[in-house]
């Protein structure tokens, strides 16, 4: 089986330290780990191939994020799991998942629910958006496989330190009351983020022409698995058409 090179040694303690520090202050932090343009073909063809195969359009308002817009295809954790052992392996690297302890500074656990462990999302059409939410697994490593250029929208956008509160979300009061940082990720690059305190939304798709593929490891910490299991957004992103 093919598998990406990643070259993780290469990450010394100090790039180690720093990403810590950055990941703490804002909730996300970029890799100091570049896909080699062979990896990155690698795990592009294989998005591709499974958005091709079972990648589902999603057109919708989520009501447990005041209704924020979900415009986007993609393909969820059980359909990867079944049909790309190299990314389930991938996920499971051990040396992968001790880096990600690291940053975040506890165990990175595989996440308990099935559908959520390995997600592919595509934006293409002009409006197409993963709008403002808060996900319901604590850390989020992001592998962006290919991206338009900043003028093309599909910006990362970060309010961190915030709470979901499922009864009352108030997304418009925290972007009011915190400033909103805003963040520019290449082909080829991999961020980490804090996602259950950080408030995140994928800019829209401003431009035809380039579609935005990534793909998102989901772990859990042990503040996680001690929570009562809430699956609501994840269950109404699949249920919806
Ligand atoms: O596309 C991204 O960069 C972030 C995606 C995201 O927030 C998610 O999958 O929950
Ligand atoms: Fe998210």
């Amino acid at each position: 089986m093919k598998r990406p090179m990643l070259n993780l040694n290469q990450i010394g303690a100090d790039a180690i330290r720093e990403a810590r520090r950055r990941f703490l202050a804002e909730g996300l932090v970029r890799l100091p780990l570049l896909l080699s343009p062979q990896d990155r073909r690698l795990l592009l063809d294989e998005a591709v191939g499974l958005l091709d195969a079972c990648g589902k359009r999603r057109d919708f308002k989520m009501e447990q994020t005041d209704g924020s817009p979900r415009r986007m295809r993609n393909v969820g954790g059980k359909d990867v799991a079944a049909r790309s052992p190299m990314l389930c392996e991938l996920y499971n690297d051990r040396q992968l998942r001790e880096l990600v302890s690291a940053v975040i500074g506890e165990p990175a656990l595989a996440c308990p629910y099935d559908q959520e462990r390995i997600v592919v999302t595509s934006l293409q059409q002009i409006g197409d958006t993963h709008g403002w939410h808060w996900d319901d697994y604590s850390i989020a490593l992001v592998w962006v496989l290919q991206a338009p250029p900043i003028a093309s929208g599909g910006l990362v956008q970060c309010v961190p330190h915030t709470r979901w509160n499922r009864d009352a979300p108030q997304i418009l009061e925290h972007i009011v009351s915190s400033p909103i940082r805003t963040y520019y990720f290449d082909s080829g690059e991999i961020y980490l983020m804090q996602t259950r305190d950080t408030l995140h939304r994928v800019h829209p798709i401003v431009k035809l022409g380039c579609e935005r593929i990534i793909m998102n490891f989901a772990y859990a910490t042990k503040a996680d698995t001690d929570l009562v299991d809430n699956h609501e957004t994840v269950d109404a992103l699949w249920a919806a058409a």
